[in-house]
């Protein structure tokens, strides 16, 4: 095995010297920014410093014998899969600093491109956004505010629907996972409610959150008012058999207790639960009230379960929906269902991919409390 540091200005300059000298088999071992040249390196420039292994039986390739390198394609081990995320972000920004960044927009897609900064959708995608609807409209409507909002929609409306799956249709088993307070339980009341209520679907509700004392009788009022049943499972063999027994119903919801993204060992024990039980579509819920840093770190801590679906719960709570974008795209997940406020069933939907592409552009101005009602029926 040879191990060799490559030092570049940026991060393709530094694997184009990998490259070059061990050639396409090498991995990728860790990859620094930093400032080259003991003491006096302090008043320098910072470099990438690359340290890359390659076998020595591999490496009599040379660099021109495999003219399809990639970066990603090197990086081999799992120890370091990390390092995948971070040469992401460093060829990320290694190619938008070669692009212009203070683009002069025209009026119309200037005043929208501000709008969605100042819904907190992140400048790199608000920037694709409105660099395709320059692309899309007409040069003779640039000056035309609804013309250039109605394709900004249009295009915001596609990344909404990117990721979106069908929620679960005629039958299915859900599990709401997600930190304490985010809105799992009512969120569980509204959905058992429209489903049977409205769809007239056999529904059962089940909890494992057996650890805060009043979790049960907050599931069961709901159940008791809908005159569904209520079942409380201790163990991940008690989940099981509970689904058995409750086979016959279309709906089975799953609720489970709030746990912090950092507290590995309680999301081990869900995790435990829903493991034993294959078949049960697991939706992560998440608040639109959090701010992002948050959000991701939930998605981090969620990240070994097989998640479906995200619900966002309380957009009444804010006034910015870029974050919900920016999650949905970076993440690549689809959204099952919003919730507006406390009312159950009311305040739940789902969302259609112009309603949130409206309120990512526009915010509070165009925020309507919606109903569920009409939601759930189309
Ligand atoms: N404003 C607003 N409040 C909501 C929404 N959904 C739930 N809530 C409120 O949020 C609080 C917590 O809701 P729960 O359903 O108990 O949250 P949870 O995730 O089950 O909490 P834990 O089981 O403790 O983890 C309650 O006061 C709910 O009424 C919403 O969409 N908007
Ligand atoms: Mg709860």
């Amino acid at each position: 095995m040879k191990v060799k540091c490559f030092y570049g200005d940026n991060l393709p300059d530094a694997l184009i010297k990998v490259k070059a000298e061990l050639g396409s088999d090498a991995v990728i071992v860790k990859i620094n920014k930093q400032r080259k040249g003991g003491l006096l390196g302090f008043f320098k420039p910072p470099v990438v410093e690359v340290i890359a292994a390659v076998d020595d039986k591999q490496h009599r390739y040379l660099a021109s014998d495999k003219p399809d390198f990639r970066p990603e394609q090197i990086l081999k081990e799992d120890s370091v899969s990390s390092q995948i995320t971070e040469l992401k972000s460093l060829i990320e920004e290694q190619i938008s600093l070669k692009q212009p960044q203070n683009q002069v927009y025209p009026n119309c897609f200037k005043n929208l491109f501000e709008n969605l900064l100042a819904n907190n959708v992140h400048e790199k995608l608000a920037r694709e956004i409105i660099d395709r609807a320059l692309h899309e409209v007409k040069q003779p409507l640039w000056d035309d505010p609804a013309a250039v909002k109605e394709v900004v929609l249009g295009i915001i409306s596609q990344y909404v629907s990117k990721f979106q799956r069908e929620p679960a249709g005629e039958r299915g088993r859900i599990a709401l996972i997600g930190p304490t307070g985010v809105g799992k339980t009512t969120t569980i009341a509204k959905l058992a409610s429209i489903f049977s209520v409205l769809d007239e679907k056999k529904v059962a509700l089940i909890t494992i959150d057996t650890f805060r004392i009043a979790a049960v009788d907050q599931l069961k009022t709901y159940a008791d008012i809908i005159s569904i049943p209520m079942e409380v499972a201790h163990t991940p063999r008690e989940l099981g058999l509970l689904l058995e027994k409750h086979e016959d119903k279309e709906m089975v919801l799953i609720d489970t207790a709030g746990r912090s993204p950092y507290n590995k060992l309680e999301i081990a024990k869900t995790k435990g639960f829903l493991d034993a039980c294959p078949g049960v579509e697991v939706y992560l819920v998440l608040s639109a009230a959090t701010n992002q840093k948050d959000m991701v770190e939930t998605l981090n801590g969620y990240s070994h379960f097989p998640i479906t679906n995200v619900i966002f719960t309380k957009l009444d709570e804010t006034r910015n929906y870029g974050s919900v974008l920016n999650i949905m795209n970076e993440y690549k997940q689809g959204v099952a269902y919003i919730t507006t406020g406390q009312n159950v069933p009311n305040d739940i939907e789902v969302p259609a991919p112009e309603k949130i592409a409206n309120l990512i552009l526009q915010g509070s101005d165009n925020f309507e409390r919606p109903s569920g009602k009409s939601a759930f029926n189309g």
